[in-house]
Parts: C-alpha cells; structure tokens; sequence
C-alpha cells in the first residue's frame, strides 16, 4: 500500500490548494454578491437553478425525504459536488497548472450562466459574484499550485516550476523551506478568503436591516372586519392533536427561495394591471394598511402534501379584500364579462402563481395578507404582503413577497408551476388525517379505550362528517369538534374501544356537499394526493 500513500503525499498539496481555491472563490463571490445582490451568490443561484429543473415528481420526493430541510441538502450537496471538482482540479493543477486554473474559470462561467437564468435575475450584474470569486479561485490555484509543485521537491518542476523563480531553484534549497512556503502561501489565502467571507456576511445582514427595521417597527391597524372568536369547543384536549391555530413558528413553510427576501415595507410597491384593468395602480405599504381590513381564519394547505402529511396550518389573516382592490381597478370577474380568467401574481424573487379571477372574486375571503396570528407576516411567510385565496392549493394562490398583479387569461400565460406539470386549476380535495396514535405505535388505553384523533379539511366546503374505520370492520362515526369556519379545518376524534393486537385505522371525511373523500389514491401531481389516511398499531 506504499504506493498508494505516495501517490496521497504527492497529491495532497494539490488537494489542498483546490480546496483553498474553492473557498477563496466562494468568499470573494459572498463579498461581492453582498454588493451586488445576496441572492446572487453562486450557490444560490445554481441551486436555484437545480429547484428550477427539478421534475414535480423529484421536488416531491425531496420534501417527502428531507422535509423543510430540503433546501439545506441542496445546498451542502452542492458543497459537497464543488469540493470534489476543487480536488480535483487542484491535483491537475500539480501537472498542468493553467489548465487547472482554467478549470475554476469554467466552473465560474456555469454559475454566471445559472444567475442569468434565475427568474429573479436582475440583469447582467448577477454574473459577478460568480466570475470574481472565479477569478480569485483561479488565481489562487495557479499560485498555490506553482508552490506545490515546488514544495514537492521533485527534481524540480516538470511543468517549469513557480511564479517567479526559475525552476528546480527552491527545490535544491530543501523540501522543508518549500513545504514552509507553500503553508504560507495557503495560510495567507485562508486567512484573506476567511476575511473576504466574513465581510461580505456583515455587508449582507446589513442590507437586510431596512427590512427588519420595517417590519419590526409596525403596528397592524384593527381590522374593520374582525374574525368571530374561533368556537371554544373547535379544539379539542386530545393529548397528540395539534393547536387549532397553528403557531406561526411551527406554520409550515414550501417555497423555491433559497435566500428568504427581506423586503422593506417602505419601498415595496404592489402593481396591478393587465387585461381589463381599466384602472391600473400601483400601491405603497401605507395605501394597503389604510384599506378596510378583515380578518380571518384560513387553513392554508399545499399542493405537495402526501395523504397523512404534514403540508397544512391553519392561522388568523389580517390583510385587504383583494375582490374590492381589484374591482377599484376596474377589474370585472369573467361572469360579468371580464377579459381576464386568470390571476398572475409575482413574488420580490420572481415566482408566478395563477389563480382563476372568478374564485378570486365570488365573494370568499381572497386577500392581500399583512398580519398572521397577530403579527407582521413573518419574512419567510411573506412579508410584507403574500396573497391567500381559501380552497384554492396555495401553488395557485398564496402568492408570498408579492409585487405584481396581473390580469391575463390560461389560454395566454403558464406560471411556474404549471410550466412543470402541476394544474392550471388546483381547488383543495377533501382529506383527513389520522394524529393520534402515530404510525406502529403503541397507544396508551384507559379502561380498554384508545382515543383516536385528527383533523379534516374541505375549504370552501366545510367538514360534516367523519368516520374511522378499524381493520374491515364497519365505517363508525367519529365525533366533530365544533367548526370554526368552512374554510377552515375541523379536529375530530373517536373513543375506540381497542381489542389488543395489530390494527388498521382508516379515516374518511364528508364535505359541505355530501361528497365523501375517495378512496382513490393519487399522486401529488398534478393537482393533489387523494386517498385514505391509515395508521397500523399494536394495542399491549
Ligand atoms: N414567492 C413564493 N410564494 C409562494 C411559494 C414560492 O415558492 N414562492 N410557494 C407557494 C406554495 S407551493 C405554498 S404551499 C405556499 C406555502 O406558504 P407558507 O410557506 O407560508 O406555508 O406558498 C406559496 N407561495
Ligand atoms: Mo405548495
């Protein structure tokens, strides 16, 4: 194996300059992305890039597989890929140094491309924090390298040695000068590339603060129309149930941003146009709070959440009737004769979502939301402004960080989802889902009783009835915990008299209109899992 810890010992300086070259480049690229735009930064943009191209079938098994963190393993595997390529093109550079170089530069040049290609992109500046942090990364190679090559003390350097000095010299003068200088040269790029990353950090938190500061510094007006005290007896004191109004920090959270936009409330401006907007505005932060403001209960639920998923949070909105903003624009809904069928929202990060201008405008409680749970938006919740829609998914809907409106037709325009295979039309289906007991576990009985307990949901619908059945047994009616509203959902639980062993437990939900939930499976894609949740547990 001696060859084999040869080849580690005259490789591992070129090792160690690649990696010295990729944190270099992605410090520089940091500072200057801190400039130029945060969102900017090599690795945001191609791991936006990747989300971009992600088929609905992988995004689906990436939030099945890492959750919330999806983003994360996105990132570090990304880190993970640029290491390797820093690798190795630091062991090529050991032979063939401007090669090496070069290589950073292309690696460069992919981000550059991936920035441009961002939806958000704002133009040509978004090359440059990949291209300077490349050039930087690439310098440093081709510096570091010439010194490995040296520090190698092989008879002197095969592809003509360092920067500078002519071959072979610092070679003869001993490995143990050359190890010294190549460690200098490294310790002093770690340490500026170290420096270069942590200014651009400070420079980024602070182009954030504006927003924080406006955000921080708000007080929501009272709404005119307030909700009505949701029903005491619309939360039940099941032990394993979750909160009727979910805690905006326990609100679950699906977006494509990878850097979560801090927008200024007192710069952010909300634009409405389009097809049949005969008054076309734009409105400041202020205009927004100084409209009649309604509150309401809403379950806002995703697109992407499997049969018995966690995908779905129900919390008190504050925020502009959306129907009336629409209509001072001059905005008429299709059935009135109105040009435009479809909504095209926009996001600061340039997300589209549509949603169909009819359901918009029927008369349900579609708003421009300030406030969640008492409260600003939180900023990855969208603040200043995000767009709800109830009993519409909110991949058609719940447009976060918005700043344009436009009204336009299906037939006209495709927004990003859609553009991947999920549907133009997306009305929340009818579900249920089992909370307690969890999955194989081993419930707890009191006097032989098991308490099974969940929620139910049909927006716009409303939940009147659930039933649980156990194994092949008969559909038992489980008892409804007191309804809030039809847009929001329902807890429900069942005293189940529990025969020990391994049990089935399936629940299915009836709607407002009669409709049972199908038993149907479906897939996500493209416009929402249907099916029957079921749990499997060993009663002692
Ligand atoms: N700007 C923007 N808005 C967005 C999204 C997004 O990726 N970007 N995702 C949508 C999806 S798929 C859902 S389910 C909801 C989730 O809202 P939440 O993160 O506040 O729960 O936001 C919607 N609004
Ligand atoms: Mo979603």
């Amino acid at each position: 194996m001696s060859s084999f810890r040869n080849t580690v010992a005259r490789t591992a300086p070129g090792g160690a300059a690649g990696l010295l070259a990729g944190f270099t480049a992605l410090s520089v690229a940091e500072l200057a992305a801190a400039v130029v735009r945060p969102a900017a930064g090599p690795v945001t943009v191609v791991g936006g890039a990747v989300i971009d191209r992600t088929p609905a079938a992988v995004k689906d098994f990436a939030i099945r597989a890492f959750g919330e963190n999806d983003k994360l393993v996105l990132q570090l595997g990304i880190l993970a890929l640029l290491a390797v390529f820093a690798l190795f093109l630091g062991v090529l550079a050991l032979r063939h140094r401007r090669v090496g170089a070069a290589g950073v530069l292309v690696l460069g040049v992919v981000g550059a491309a991936a920035a441009l290609g961002r939806p958000d992109s704002a133009g040509a500046a978004d090359v440059l924090p990949s291209l300077a942090g490349a050039v930087a990364g690439a310098a440093v190679l081709y510096l570091l390298a010439g010194r490995a090559t040296r520090a190698r003390s092989s008879p002197a350097g095969d592809e003509g040695g360092g920067a500078g000095a002519g071959p072979g010299d610092e070679a003869r003068a001993g490995a143990g000068w050359n190890r010294r200088g190549f460690l200098t040269a490294a310790a002093v790029t770690a340490a500026a590339a170290t420096g270069a990353g942590v200014l651009g950090r400070a420079l980024s938190g602070r182009r954030g603060r504006g927003a924080v500061a406006s955000r921080t510094g708000l007080t929501l007006p009272a709404p005119a129309s307030p909700a009505p005290a949701v029903p005491s007896g619309a939360e039940l004191k099941v032990p394993g149930i979750g909160a009727f109004t979910t805690p905006n920090r326990d609100f679950y959270r699906v977006d494509t941003a990878l850097v979560v936009p801090r927008v200024d409330a007192a710069t952010w401006r909300l634009r409405v146009h389009g097809k049949g907007v005969t008054r076309p505005r734009t409105y400041t932060f202020e205009e927004l709070l100084a409209r009649p403001l309604i509150e309401r209960d809403i379950t806002l639920t995703c697109v992407s959440n499997e049969v018995g998923g966690p995908y779905l949070g129900n919390a008190r909105w504050l925020g502009v009737p959306l129907a009336a903003l629409l209509a001072d624009c001059g905005v008429e809904p299709p059935s009135k004769g109105g040009p435009a069928d479809q909504l095209v929202a926009r996001s600061v990060d340039g997300m589209t979502l549509g949603s169909p201008v009819e359901d918009v405008m029927d008369g349900r409680n579609a708003m421009l939301a300030v406030g969640m749970n008492g409260e600003p938006l939180p900023f990855d919740h969208g603040f200043p402004v995000r767009m709800l829609v109830p009993g519409l998914y909110g991949y058609v809907s719940a447009c976060k960080w918005i700043d344009d409106i436009e009204l336009t037709t299906f037939d006209a325009y495709d927004p990003y989802w859609v553009k991947r295979k999920w549907a133009r039309r997306a009305p929340v289906k009818t579900q249920s889902r089992i909370d307690t007991p969890k999955p194989f576990a081993r419930p707890a009985t009191h006097g032989g009783t098991v308490m099974v307990a969940g929620v139910a949901w049909a927006q716009r619908r409303g939940i009147t009835r659930v039933e649980v059945r156990i194994d092949d047994g008969p559909w038992q009616d489980a008892d409804l915990a007191a309804q809030d509203t039809v847009d929001t959902w329902r807890q429900w639980s069942y005293r189940w008299q529990a025969a020990s062993g391994g049990h089935t437990i399936t629940v299915r939900a009836t709607d407002g209109t009669g409709q049972t939930q199908t038993e149907q499976r479906t897939r996500t894609v493209p416009d929402g899992a249907s099916g029957r949740h079921s749990v499997f547990v060993t009663v002692p």
